[in-house]
């Protein structure tokens, strides 16, 4: 797949552009699968699922979580863009203090997503001078980490520090200041000290689908580890997409697992569309091949030594739920997600027990 093709959609993550798929939510043509045990039942870790606060208003979603889920991340609600909303001065906690309430009720852990993001912030933080900017930085990660110690078992404290195409950290309002791998070390020392039980990781998402960005990432780690930085687990987003070339992704698992440190497979969906306009294959061709890459990753996961099976998490429960199917991104027929609208086991929901339990 070559990488210039793909579409970089306003969330800063590179996608392949929309193609035509075949019907909507479920065809005569798709395979059912049969009921499957939960999922958190099955999974070597915790399982989880990304979060919004709105969701635990839904019935049907608080019904699907409770049966397939031991841990919780905040899908945008614990990030810069929400909690900085009204600037510096008056940051916003009510809807990440919501979703800890509802962990803590339902005896869940939580995942804390993210404290420092290249593609957040910019705004609230580019209009101060230097001793102001370190105060803001510092006193963001103090403040969030520090709120919701013992509240949350591990942070993504740095998001996405790597180019799409793997050949560089990204230029940013965090690295013009600090460096590229200044603004990650400085993140992950104010972690450590706002929240010292914490397991703080580096999140990533194409490093165990594009062999260039795995390679820039492997490096990261090593440079981050050698200058003494706190990072204790690395985040593999695994946003995936059907056309991934097989063994790809086992192979860069155990490539990373060599550090020794916990793996969470942070972020996974697997999205139906590709970037070839004129792709004519099946809803149910497609389908498979999701079940593939999706079986290829929970095995590799499962793979792991135990110690570092940190935890498992879907970036959503039903299609409906997944950021691929909001607003104008969605073209109503993607399947990205282990669950259909009702809550029916799609067949990624299959692929992942098929793969726990190789
Ligand atoms: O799914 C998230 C979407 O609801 C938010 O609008 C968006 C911006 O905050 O972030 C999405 O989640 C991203 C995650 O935080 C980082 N990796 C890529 C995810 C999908 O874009």
């Amino acid at each position: 797949m070559s990488i210039s093709r793909r579409t970089v959609l306003a969330s800063g993550i590179a996608l392949p552009l929309t193609a035509p798929l075949a019907a909507c939510d479920r065809t005569s043509a798709e395979p059912i699968p049969p009921n499957v045990p939960p999922l958190k039942s099955v999974a070597p870790s915790p399982f989880g699922t990304a979060i919004k606060a709105l969701q635990i208003d839904d019935p049907d979603w608080v019904a699907l979580a409770r049966a397939n889920v031991d841990q919780l991340t905040p899908e945008w609600e614990m990030k810069m863009e929400y909690i900085l909303a009204d600037g510096l001065d008056r940051p916003r906690f009510d809807r990440s203090d919501r979703i800890a309430a509802f962990a803590k009720a339902q005896g869940m852990a939580m995942h804390g997503h993210t404290l420092i993001w290249y593609a957040q912030g910019k705004e609230v933080f580019e209009g101060l001078s230097g001793a102001a900017f370190d105060r803001a930085f510092d006193g963001y990660i103090a403040a969030v980490a520090g709120r919701y110690r013992g509240k949350v078992r591990s942070w993504d404290v740095v998001n996405e520090p790597i180019l799409d195409d793997g050949s560089a950290l990204r230029d940013c309002h965090w690295s013009a200041r600090y460096g590229q791998d200044g603004y990650i070390l400085r993140a992950f020392e104010k972690a450590r000290i706002a929240d010292p039980d914490a397991v703080l990781f580096l999140n990533e998402y194409n490093q165990e689908s594009i062999p260039a960005k795995g390679v820039q990432f492997l490096k990261l780690v090593e440079r981050l580890l050698k200058a003494g930085c706190p990072l204790q687990g690395l985040g593999l987003q695994s946003h995936l997409w059907i056309d991934i070339p097989e063994g790809v992704i086992a192979a860069y698992m155990r490539e990373v697992a060599q550090f020794g440190l916990p793996i969470h497979v942070s972020e996974l969906d697997c999205t139906l569309r590709t970037e070839n306009r004129l792709d004519l294959r099946s809803q149910a061709d497609r389908l498979a091949l999701q079940s593939d890459r999706v079986t290829e990753l929970a095995s590799a996961f499962a793979a792991l030594p135990e110690r570092q099976r940190f935890a498992f998490t879907v970036w959503g429960l039903r299609d409906t739920d997944s950021w691929y199917r909001q607003g104008q991104k969605d073209d109503g027929r993607d399947k990205p997600l282990a669950f259909d609208s009702f809550g029916r086991p799609n067949p990624m929901a299959q692929a992942l027990v098929a793969g726990f339990r190789t």
